[in-house]
């Protein structure tokens, strides 16, 4: 069997990505439609050698299609990604608009590939700095139990998109020149303030809650114990940190300081062990030879990188270490791909009967 896939929200920085890792995917593609928004009809991509036309989105798009792949945004996904469903499409979401959704599984394959069974038509993507973290926390867990979380992140700019990306550059270059910098688009489009991330760090990625924290960072909660502990609330785990975005175009890096179950006997070495046999990690871990994670060498690979693996030097049972991977590959479009290859492998590309009524469309 081949399958008739579309990418919603082709053009993008994911997007771009998401074509080149299904050309490289084990994925029998028949047919391959790019969407994105009328800005971009008549534009040609390329996949498999072929050049295909990019078409503006629209609902009847979807019209025998078996599989999406939709990395267009939130709102893109909202309005479409129910379109898609009912026409009998099965959609792996890259946007944060479905994750927290009961009935719509959140999936890193290394982790909780089992909860894709459950799928109703939307499968979600978590976000990018979630994903690394918890490939790395998964084999711990496993082994040790994982009682307490804290992260801080150093996020790439592509995690902001293409526009982002685009915008580090130019600040960097009129930085250089002695020209004057001007910001337009971080930390987040449409805010009051807009700050340069050139020579500079922002700790504001997303909007901020109430509370003081960020949106960016309430999602590495909640996507962390939904993934981990199969309930957005769980009280089984505490996770807390800071997202800070850094001058960096690809690979985010994260500390984390984990806290494993009383008794259960981690030590560096078993959690060496246990991440060096863990599926999709690559442990980098020699300060002897200046050994560790890098996004320089992390970017345009799928694996995520940990080292500096130690002991707190007070908590027991209680660990720090550093990760990274390209936030635009395991942290978006391949482990989008990736759900895809295992959706194929399990033959569940097709949509439950009834479960459209689900997602009802919106206008
Ligand atoms: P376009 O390039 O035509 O604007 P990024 O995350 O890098 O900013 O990419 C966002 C992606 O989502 C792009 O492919 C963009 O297309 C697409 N997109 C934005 N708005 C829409 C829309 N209303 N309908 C479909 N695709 C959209
Ligand atoms: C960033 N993590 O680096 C964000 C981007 O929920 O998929 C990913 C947003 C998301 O800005």
């Amino acid at each position: 069997k081949s399958y008739n896939v579309a990418i919603l929200g082709a053009t993008g920085a994911v997007g771009t990505r998401l074509i080149e890792q299904l050309e490289q995917s084990t994925i029998p593609v028949n047919s391959l439609k790019l969407l994105a928004s009328p800005r971009s009809a008549g534009k040609q991509l390329e996949f498999k050698g072929e050049k295909i036309t990019v078409e503006a989105t629209a609902p009847d798009s979807f019209d025998g299609v078996d599989l999406v792949l939709a990395s267009g945004g939130g709102s893109v996904s909202a309005q479409y990604a129910p379109e898609a469903v009912k026409r009998g499409a099965v959609v792996v979401d890259n946007s944060s608009y479905w994750r927290m959704n009961d009935d719509v599984p959140l999936i890193v394959p290394e982790v909780n590939e089992s909860a894709l069974s459950s799928h109703n038509g939307i499968i979600a993507n978590p976000n990018c700095s979630t994903i690394q973290m918890v490939v790395a926390l998964a084999p711990i867990k496993q082994q040790f139990g994982l009682k307490r979380v804290i992260v801080s992140t150093y996020q790439a700019a592509s995690g902001a998109g293409q526009s982002a990306w685009n915008e580090l550059v130019a600040e960097t270059t009129a930085y250089n020149a002695g020209e004057p910098v001007h910001a337009n688009i971080l930390p987040v489009k449409g805010a009051q303030h807009h700050y340069p991330l050139a020579y500079n760090l922002l700790p504001q990625i997303d909007v901020f809650e109430d509370d003081g924290y960020t949106h960016e960072e309430w999602k590495m909660i909640h996507e962390t114990k939904k993934i981990m502990f199969g309930d957005k609330n769980s009280k089984a785990v505490k996770v807390t940190g800071t997202a800070v975005r850094v001058p960096v175009p690809i690979g985010h890096g994260e500390t984390v300081y984990f806290e494993t179950n009383d008794g259960a006997g981690a030590t560096t070495a078993s959690i060496q062990a246990a991440l060096r046999s863990a599926a999709g990690v690559v442990l980098e871990d020699n300060p002897a030879e200046q050994l560790y994670p890098q996004p320089v060498n992390a970017a345009g690979k799928r694996e995520t990188f940990v080292g500096r693996v130690r002991p707190d030097l007070e908590n027991d049972d209680s660990f720090h270490m550093w990760v990274v991977s390209d936030n635009l590959l395991k942290g978006a479009a391949w482990n989008t791909v990736q759900i895809a290859e295992r959706l194929v492998a399990l033959n569940l590309v097709k949509v439950p009967e009834g479960a459209s009524e689900k997602f009802p469309v919106t206008k």
